[in-house]
């Protein structure tokens, strides 16, 4: 199905047009509690997301990225994945920690300022935040070579920006993807804006999915607002890859309806006109249209969702600001095993100086 969408065309893989209609032919015919779960998990992600941005602005969480607008690609990707599968995220990721079962609290914990909620439960195969554009990359390619060399038969997705796709990290990433063809799934959530750098300024490419045509394998371009479009490209890619037949680029075309984060004014570069088309284009509204013409959805089911992810949400914040706060050797304690001497003396410089500035 992928290999019918010509990247080089712009031409994108939907499931259900804007209006909630479900278009003929790529609909990946999931159950009716399936479609409701999905739906679910959208709801939680956007209740998470506008919490977090409320807890910001009561100082009583660091600085955030929000996500709203990005629900159908979260989600729609991560309830394609097999427990099996290993995820390298990025830091606008929200909703596919939430649907792959990452302890909301724990998310919180870390950006409320401690890096110990960065520590992935046993079981969950996720990798650490990455906060440098791209890093993610290699590093997930790297990991499909591994599982490929003791095939294990997963398949490695990591998660990036169009931003991402300026940096060498993604063009080393990619095509060593492509030679040693690596189970690899790679989804450029491209949202249009990288801070305030548009998206026409970032690449000359038409999109961001025909540049997978130049290191050799498939690249599509999903309607990122239209979470079926998602889970279905998804589904295949992660197929493929677990099967042997190499990566995937997925374009998953979408907008953030935020700020770039909670210190960013995205009302200086970009008008609010074209914020009010896209809020007409609601990943959750599309879906919930969608859900009400196959009966799937009505007030009280929406009621339901809504109570269930407010108390889901409440539970997150209290367990959260119920931990102890971070301390200065939490700032050193996760990267290494034990800690390099250089490490240790900045430790300990940090320390006096807190206690003198403390006389
Ligand atoms: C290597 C590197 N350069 C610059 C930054 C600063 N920075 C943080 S996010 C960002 C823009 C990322 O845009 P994009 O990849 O499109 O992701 P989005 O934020 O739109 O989700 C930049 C430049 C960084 N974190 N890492
Ligand atoms: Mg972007």
């Amino acid at each position: 199905m992928i290999e019918r969408f010509d990247p080089l065309k712009g031409e994108k893989l939907r499931v259900i047009d804007e209006a909630g209609e479900p278009l003929a032919g790529f609909d990946p015919g999931l159950p009716d509690s399936e479609l409701r779960l999905v739906y679910e998990r959208m709801v939680r992600t956007r209740a998470a997301d506008a919490k977090a941005l409320k807890l910001q602005r009561q100082g009583r969480f660091g600085t955030y990225p929000p996500s709203r607008g990005h629900e159908a690609v979260q989600v729609g990707l991560t309830s394609a994945m097999s427990r099996g599968d290993w995820f390298f995220p990025y830091f606008r990721d929200l909703g596919m920690y939430i649907t792959l079962g990452y302890p909301l609290a724990d998310y919180y914990h870390l950006w409320m300022g401690n890096e110990a909620g960065l520590r992935t439960p046993d079981g969950l195969n996720i990798y650490p935040i990455s906060i440098p554009v791209g890093s993610q990359i290699p590093q997930a390619v790297g990991a499909a070579m591994a599982a490929k060399y003791r095939k294990l038969g997963i398949a490695v997705v990591t998660t990036f920006g169009d931003g991402a796709t300026s940096e060498g990290d993604f063009h080393e990433g990619l095509n060593f993807a492509g030679v040693f063809r690596t189970p690899n799934v790679f989804v450029c959530v491209n949202n249009q804006f990288a801070i305030s750098v548009p998206r026409a300024r970032q690449t000359a490419s038409a999109t961001i999915a025909q540049k997978a045509v130049a290191y050799g394998f498939p690249g599509v371009q999903v309607d990122g607002n239209d979470v079926l479009a998602v889970y279905a490209a998804a589904r295949e890619a992660l197929g493929n890859a677990r099967d042997g037949r190499g990566p995937t680029l997925i374009e998953a075309f979408t907008y953030r309806m935020g700020d770039h984060t909670t210190s960013d004014d995205a009302s200086r570069y970009r008008s609010k006109e074209e914020l009010q088309e896209w809020e007409r284009k609601d990943p959750l509204l599309r879906f919930r249209m969608y859900l009400a013409k196959k009966g799937l959805w009505d007030e009280a089911f929406e009621k339901e969702v809504q109570d269930a992810a407010t108390l889901f949400v409440e539970k997150a914040v209290a367990e959260a600001e119920a931990r102890p706060s971070a301390t200065p050797d939490d700032i050193f304690a996760y990267t290494y095993a034990v800690m390099p001497p250089d490490l240790a003396a900045q430790l300990a410089d940090l320390k006096a100086f807190i206690s003198e500035s403390r006389r």
